[in-house]
């Protein structure tokens, strides 16, 4: 499939609505007292774009402020020029404690990264979480139609369905989850594994990142619930549940892997990238770019990086590894003790190691701006992507559609869900295995430049064959086809 034809989908009737926790804007107040919006950036409202725009769409969230003036006006001027509009959700500060903060990220994400013993399963959570999935099925009513086809994205919104059809109205709905789906022996500690399967069935179809997580959602649904049926021959399984059949595929999330080969390869970037390397003379720079979060194995790199320069002395003075952090969820006690361990790591391992003239890990705890980013991914010879669990991890692709001089080479977790596409041409690693990790670090410190070559071509290859404009394009055309079998020649295997 071509860039061009990518991007050309078109719904058949109705809006495109989207629904997710956060609008994609940020709200700051500026020195004068005013509110200010801008537009996020992410690849996934890029791809989103052009159907809501086609469509006259209406992208629906949490503005992520709970006082910020004159809301309406500020939405407006945040989607001028786009397309499509704004409309805000509006949550109190208890529902964002309780149903976000409690439920979504004390609950759900651990649970579902295989970290039960992080849960707290307060029961005060999942009323919250309840109550608020109902408040964005209720803006759902309102500023929607029926032929419109509403997309919930991730898992602060897995009852949205259920709740509209509670309040008597029906929608054609998909919900698309970004985090991985666990496993029934570990989903069924959660106290409302019913509810959540239940109310994920009132959707029409579900999209998840890997086949991994699809069988794990279709055996917890076929344990858990009587007389649910389950058909997984075909590419998009269904699941029925008393008449309801929901469509279940596998829709591996991207980047838009031209726009970031073509910025990567911009002389500015390439500069600094220069700069960044000349700065570290002699020196291979190994790369970790991660969100602060348990889930991303932040701590075990750290010791297995610390093990490969005990067990290599060749790599002394001959390797750094570059470990930025962005910061996130920061009003959680748990991220901040993960942020106190891994300066503690960073710090005895440069305590233990560095000599005059080189210092092992280079930390960094901020947001980079994009031409900075691009910058560390061009300069890096290796990236280190190493997460315990990950719905699919965009840095590892990221990384490879930046890495416009084809040598570098990409580390990857097995448990990432970019494993699956990924596998054959990184270097593929359990994050537990400390002394695997150390191994694979020092062979590919030494790999040969032809099969580094050779492994970076076809792994930019693959992204760029199905990047996010596949992605948006095949999950909505999934939704909209009746004939589940046309869907072999779409290249979702
Ligand atoms: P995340 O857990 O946020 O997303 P990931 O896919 O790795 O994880 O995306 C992180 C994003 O943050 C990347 O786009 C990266 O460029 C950016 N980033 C990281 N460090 C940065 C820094 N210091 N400065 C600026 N930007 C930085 C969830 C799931 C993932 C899934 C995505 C999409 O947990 O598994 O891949 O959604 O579905």
């Amino acid at each position: 499939m071509s860039q061009i034809a990518n991007r050309d989908f078109k719904l058949d009737a109705g809006r495109l609505v989207i629904v997710s926790n956060r609008l994609p804007i940020s709200i700051n107040q500026v020195d004068d007292g005013e509110w200010e919006i801008s537009p996020s950036s992410g690849g996934l409202v890029t791809a989103l774009t052009p159907v809501l725009r086609d469509s006259g769409g209406i992208w629906l969230g949490w503005p992520g402020k709970l006082d910020s003036g004159n809301l309406d006006e500020l939405l407006a001027k945040g989607s001028k020029g786009t397309g499509y509009s704004l409309r805000s959700v509006i949550l109190t500060e208890e529902d964002i404690n309780l149903y976000y903060f409690g439920f979504s990220n004390e609950v759900l994400w651990p649970l579902f990264h295989d970290l039960q013993s992080r849960c707290n399963f307060n029961p005060s959570y999942w009323q919250s979480y309840q109550q608020v999935n109902s408040k964005f099925a209720e803006a759902i009513l309102h500023n929607s139609n029926h032929d419109d086809y509403i997309w919930v994205q991730d898992y602060h919104l897995m009852l949205v369905a259920k709740s509209l059809l509670a309040m008597g109205e029906e929608r054609s709905m998909g919900f698309f989850s970004h985090i991985p789906f666990p496993s029934p022996d570990i989903f069924n500690k959660l106290p409302w594994r019913l509810q959540i399967l239940k109310a994920l069935l009132d959707y029409d179809m579900i999209g998840f990142q890997t086949m991994r997580d699809r069988n794990n959602f279709v055996h917890c649904a076929e344990m858990l619930i009587k007389g649910v049926q389950a058909d997984t021959r075909r590419q998009i399984s269904t699941v029925s549940l008393q008449g309801h059949e929901t469509k279940v595929g596998v829709f591996p999330i991207s980047i838009d892997f031209h726009d970031f080969s073509v910025a990567a390869a911009e002389t500015t970037v390439k500069n600094r990238a220069s700069e960044l390397s000349n700065a570290l003379p002699n020196c291979k720079i190994i790369l970790g770019v991660d969100r602060l979060d348990y889930s991303k194995g932040i701590p075990e790199k750290l010791h297995a990086f610390e093990y490969a320069l005990k067990r290599y002395e060749s790599l002394h003075g001959r390797v750094t590894l570059i470990q930025i952090i962005v910061p996130s969820r920061v009003d959680i006690p748990e991220y901040v003790n993960l942020k106190s361990e891994i300066e503690g790591l960073v710090s005895r391992i440069n305590g233990k190691y560095a000599q005059a003239g080189w210092i092992p890990v280079n930390y960094m705890f901020r947001n980079l701006d994009r031409a900075e980013l691009l910058a560390y991914y061009r300069a890096a010879h290796i990236a280190l992507v190493t997460p315990l669990k990950d719905g699919m991890n965009l840095v590892a692709k990221e990384y490879c559609a930046a890495n416009t001089d084809r040598e570098g080479i990409l580390i990857l977790s097995e448990f990432a869900g970019a494993a699956a596409q990924l596998h054959r041409n990184a270097l593929m690693v359990n994050p537990y295995d400390t002394e695997g990790v150390a191994n694979t670090i020092y062979h590919a410190y030494q790999m040969p430049e032809k099969e580094r070559q050779l492994r970076m071509k076809r792994l930019r290859g693959s992204i760029a064959r199905r990047d996010i404009y596949w992605w948006v394009n095949l999950f909505l055309r999934t939704s909209e086809t009746m004939e589940i079998s046309d869907l072999s020649k779409s290249g979702l295997n």
